[in-house]
């Protein structure tokens, strides 16, 4: 019989990425083609870069944005390849939620909900921040968070977002 050829199922996922450590804007920007390149990922989509103030102790002011990403690859080994792409850019895991060069954490995988030891899908902390949900509803506003089962765009009218602003692109 011949033989056909099974391509693995395609999903979407977005994830979050955020910097206060470093040059954050080259930083993120070159994480962004980092992940484009692995195989297995797509970029489909990214938001533009806003400045936000830390959550968690005191420290520098963060840069951050999400991306839409297309894969092939089951939501660990999506996470695999963020923490590869993390360590690539000199994160060193410190204190919890201290300042990082580089963060890239999975927010929702297809309508997926997960609760495992190294990964909770969707990100247990994404339906409060503001540094995840504005840059998110430019790119995903219509996506259903699973567990709420409230839209990214309901989700971030419902809280404070004056912390976060746009930032500018800078001019070479
Ligand atoms: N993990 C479980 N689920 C996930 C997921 N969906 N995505 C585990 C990514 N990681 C996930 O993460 C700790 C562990 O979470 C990992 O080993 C992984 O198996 P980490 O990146 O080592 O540490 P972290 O980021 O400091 O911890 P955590 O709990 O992910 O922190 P948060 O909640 O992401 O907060 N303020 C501003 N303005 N902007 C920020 O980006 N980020 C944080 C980190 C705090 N304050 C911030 C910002
Ligand atoms: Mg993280």
């Amino acid at each position: 019989m011949a033989q056909r050829a099974v391509s693995p199922p395609l999903s979407q996922a977005l994830i979050a990425l955020g910097s206060n450590l470093g040059d954050s804007y080259t930083i993120l920007e070159s994480a962004l083609e980092a992940l484009n390149q692995t195989s297995g990922i797509r970029v489909e989509a990214r938001s533009q870069w806003y400045k936000t103030k830390p959550i968690g102790p005191p420290q520098p002011d963060y840069l951050n944005g999400c991306a839409l990403l297309q894969t092939t690859l089951t939501p660990h080994a999506l996470l695999a390849a963020l923490f590869t792409i993390e360590t690539e850019f000199g994160r060193e895991r410190r204190e919890r939620w201290g300042a990082r060069t580089l963060d890239l954490d999975l927010l929702l995988f297809d309508d997926v909900i997960l609760q495992t030891p190294d990964l909770q899908v969707p990100h247990p902390r994404m339906n409060e921040r503001a540094f995840v949900l504005v840059p998110l509803a430019e790119i995903a506003p219509n996506w259903i968070e699973p567990r709420s089962q409230r839209s990214i765009l309901e989700l971030a009218g419902a809280i404070d977002t004056s912390d976060v602003q746009r930032f500018p692109t800078p001019t070479p």
